[in-house]
């Protein structure tokens, strides 16, 4: 009895997570420029975790705050006025309840459930069970392996055609903590699969085009949030020097390592050894290839804020489609926003959130020459940001599924 109680003390000691306990999320809104200086200063001193990069001044800027720097960190921007707002006292409470909440069953699933988020596993084991029960329909191949060993998997949904259809490709999970992105992945496949026949609008989308979906494209990362961390952003490749993870949004190579990405293994936006040098950039890039001019439109999925983003991210300029691209992503966030009211804004990724080098859509659209590039900032503005509530899984997959449909029906 004892022994069982000391081993199991000393494995909780061993796989012991990341603790956010009295962590907390505050939301600066500088209005002049010399306030949001003061705010960048305080950031950079404390080394915080800043979340959101709004650039108008009176945007709330998310960030993360230990408790050890709370007091001085509030202390110093209210003494300027500056307003300041504790959206979360306690990240680790919302963790943990969020965790405690969920609804545990001792098999793993098999068809969809919307209603929580998923690990690694059971998505696979969900994808397996659709592909059982809709085996004309869905079919998924492994596109390609992590460091770790995972797969990563893509599930193709095609009515006919005999892969010669134009192809959407969408890809979430990038970014390990952002999980409401998996399962928007999720509910996209389980609309696509259950409206096929019975759904006029879900039947001509499947007659005229073929969907790769690549569920989680960061399986190593996205396992750690689970296990260990859940605000766990990269994947899990061990760096030089001791840190772990490569930024896999900053790992294209597009304008690689140039501005608004990192060379520092331990930051958050390390940019890696190379362009490509990980295995789930690879591996995006490969099946891509595969697919070769069939792709007509890419989306990569990320969390949060509300953005509906095309290139550039690394610099200013503007893609030489730049007035289509921006029409049909205001076709999208019309739509969406149609669903639920939820405001979306859109546009080029370096005027409407920040520049950064490497990133996906920018490849995609310069290299792949993918014409419609997108990459999505799902839900929400910052309330419970990477943490939302498994309660807004629903209405998130509706509003935006709602959205890239009508944003593919008008190209
Ligand atoms: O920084 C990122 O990679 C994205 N934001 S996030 O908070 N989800 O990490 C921005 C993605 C849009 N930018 C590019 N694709 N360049
Ligand atoms: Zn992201």
């Amino acid at each position: 009895m004892r022994i069982t109680a000391l081993l199991l003390l000393a494995l909780t000691a061993l796989t012991s997570a990341v603790s956010y306990h009295g962590y907390k999320v505050v939301s600066v809104t500088p209005r002049t420029t010399a306030e949001a200086q003061v705010l960048q200063n305080a950031v950079q001193q404390l080394q915080l975790e800043q979340w959101t990069h709004p650039q108008s001044l009176g945007v709330p800027v998310d960030v993360l705050v230990p408790p050890s720097l709370a007091y001085v960190f509030l202390s110093g921007l209210r003494a300027r006025h500056i307003p300041v707002q504790v959206k979360i006292t306690d990240v680790q409470a919302i963790i943990d309840e969020q965790a405690a909440t969920r609804t545990v069953s001792q098999s793993l699933p098999r068809a969809f459930d919307h209603t929580e988020y998923h690990s690694l596993d059971e998505i696979y084991s969900i994808l397996d069970g659709v592909e059982a029960d809709f085996g004309s329909l869905v079919s998924s191949y492994i596109a390609g392996t992590t460091y770790e060993g995972r797969d990563i998997r893509v599930a193709k949904v095609s009515s006919g055609g005999g892969d010669t259809r134009p192809v959407v490709w969408i890809d979430c999970g990038i970014h390990a903590r952002e999980w409401i992105t998996p399962a928007f992945c999720q509910y996209f496949l389980d609309q696509l699969t259950s409206g096929y026949g019975s759904n006029s609008d879900v039947t001509a989308l499947l007659d005229t085009y073929d969907f790769h979906i690549m569920p989680v494209t960061n399986p190593d990362g996205y396992e750690f949030t689970w296990s260990d961390d859940r605000l766990w952003r990269k994947n899990r490749v061990p760096n030089d020097g001791g840190c772990h993870g490569v930024d896999l949004n900053r790992n294209f190579d597009a304008a690689f390592g140039e501005t608004g990405a990192s060379g520092n293994p331990c930051s958050d936006t390390y940019y890696g050894t190379s362009a490509f040098s990980e295995k789930e950039t690879q591996t995006v890039r490969d099946a891509l290839g595969a697919l070769g001019d069939r792709v007509v439109m890419y989306y990569n999925m990320h969390s949060y804020s509300q953005l509906w983003m095309f290139p550039y991210g690394y610099n200013y300029d503007l893609p030489a489609n730049y007035d289509e691209q921006n029409r049909v992503a205001g076709v999208g966030v019309a739509a969406l926003e149609a669903v639920h009211g939820t405001p979306y804004e859109y546009g080029p990724i370096a005027s409407t959130i920040y520049i950064a080098s490497g990133s996906s859509v920018d490849w995609v659209y310069d290299s792949a020459g993918v014409q419609y590039s997108y990459t999505i900032e799902l839900r929400d503005q910052g309330s419970w940001g990477f943490l939302l509530p498994a309660d807004q899984i629903l209405p998130t997959g509706e509003e935006t599924f709602a959205g890239v449909v009508a944003a593919i029906n008008a190209i």
